[in-house]
């Protein structure tokens, strides 16, 4: 697990300990503190959006699987960006063009370091984890798949891991293979050594379950898929936002996540792939720069990574991404880990005492995401309820329908954490859905 408290200076949960406490004098005693004990009430005021009531009760905020919160930090990155420094990247020869070139591949080169990336061309802007593997599932289906090969997925993808596979399998003839998944939320690995032969192309799946916080074991995965000469693409949509994550280690061949999940702005996200795949690759879109030269008869492409991002990008996006790093950095992905593991185990055993709630999947390993059900009521109705409170949770199917059916059931109440919420929030949540109890009978 890589950590880097390097940059906590710059960040006022930690200066704010600083200023508080006359005792921590340095940087490091600083540190120390941060790796013991993350605190959230610090935090959060990192987050303006947190201090606020909602339908006369203060917000509680447990949908962060669909998106986090902005730190102040991001917020006032893009302003700056806007006041100070906007203009196109890539093009013109005058100073502020080349100053905004130069922050917006900073940012690749942070985001190579976050995910431990070997090279900074193997880092891809995108808007984000779906853009990403439909990038994958067009370059890959022009390239690498023809009738009769085997594409696998699990039976917990979002449909954002599902859909552009089927495109795939629609238009070369190639087939959709499911790893399935058991009654506790878990993929059946002995399923998946079976669906595993040398037709299979692509083994595509999450590092987490939006809907049920499963880990997956993905080197387990990753490296029976490539014993058999597959590729694996991961969506680490959820994975970002919570955990240490190391392509490198993990060696998988493809990796996608969204900025907006991970404290970053939307319509922005990444594609990591391994520099030789990539250059194989054909592009996705055409457009100015991912070209090197154009002529009627011919064009030629432009290198890593442009060869992959054609047109104007999100440029604020990619700044306000660089900042959200920075601040999970400034935390430590050790602290950020270990304080929700804390809190995970927390709501858990609080949900658990509740008469008639249901929780579904208690996979092995798990992210801070726990969904369930209250007896026979409609996870909506529920819902309602706690926003009637201020609490936020999401309800339906998470757009992971098949795994809904997998249960049999419509959809489920989900509660998502981060690292700025509270045991006393779970509290509030608990009480929110007794209340609900009573009042749905
Ligand atoms: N993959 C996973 C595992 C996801 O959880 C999501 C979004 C996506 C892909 C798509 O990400 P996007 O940023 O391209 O939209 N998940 C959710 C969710 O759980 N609730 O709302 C969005």
């Amino acid at each position: 697990m890589r950590t880097s408290g390097e940059r906590c200076s710059s960040k006022s949960w930690i200066t704010s300990t600083q200023v508080k406490n006359n005792k921590l004098e340095t940087l490091e005693e600083a540190n120390t503190i941060a790796v013991m004990a993350l605190d959230p009430n610090k935090i959060r005021a990192d987050f303006p959006i947190l201090d606020q009531e909602v339908n006369g009760y203060p917000l509680v905020y447990l949908d962060n699987g669909a998106s986090s919160q902005k730190p102040k930090a991001v917020i006032d990155t893009i302003s700056k960006y806007y006041e100070h420094e906007h203009s196109n990247i890539h093009r013109g020869v005058h100073t502020l063009s080349g100053k905004a070139t130069e922050k917006y591949e900073l940012v690749r080169g942070k985001v190579r370091k976050l995910i431990n990336a070997a090279h900074e061309h193997e880092i891809i802007f995108t808007r984000g984890t779906t853009e990403s593997i439909n990038l994958l599932a067009s370059s890959l289906g022009r390239s690498a798949i023809s009738e009769g090969d085997e594409i696998i997925v699990s039976e917990l993808e979002h449909h954002s891991n599902i859909v552009p596979w089927q495109l795939l399998c629609e238009k070369s003839g190639a087939k959709l293979k499911v790893i399935p998944v058991d009654d506790n939320g878990n993929l059946e690995l002995g399923a998946y050594d079976e669906l595993l032969n040398d037709k299979t192309r692509i083994v595509s799946v999450a590092h987490v379950s939006n809907t049920l916080g499963t880990v997956l074991p993905l080197k387990e995965i990753v490296e029976k898929a490539h014993d058999q000469g597959a590729l694996v693409v991961i969506d680490g949509a959820q994975a970002v936002p919570h955990m240490s994550v190391d392509v490198q280690d993990l060696n998988c061949d493809f990796y996608c996540f969204s900025s907006h999940k991970m404290f970053g702005p939307t319509g922005v996200g990444v594609l990591y792939g391994k520099e030789d795949l990539l250059n194989e690759l054909p592009p996705y879109h055409g457009g100015g720069n991912m070209i090197s030269r154009v002529t009627f008869e011919k064009t030629e492409y432009n290198e890593l990574p442009h060869k992959f991002e054609a047109g104007t990008p999100n440029i604020a996006g990619g700044m306000g991404l660089g900042a959200a790093i920075d601040y999970i950095e400034a935390l430590g992905y050790e602290n950020i880990e270990a304080y929700e593991r804390d809190l995970l185990s927390y709501a858990l055993q609080k949900l658990k005492g509740i008469e008639g709630l249901r929780l579904i999947g208690e996979p092995e390993e798990q992210a801070c995401v726990i969904s369930f059900l209250l007896g026979e009521h409609h996870p909506s109705d529920v819902g309602a309820i706690l926003d009637r409170q201020g609490i936020a949770v999401r309800t339906g199917h998470h757009c992971t329908q098949p795994l809904m059916d997998r249960y049999g059931i419509a959809g489920t109440v989900r509660a998502s954490f981060s690292f700025y919420n509270t045991k006393e929030e779970v509290d509030i949540l608990v009480a929110g859905i007794e209340k609900a109890r009573s009042m749905l009978g």
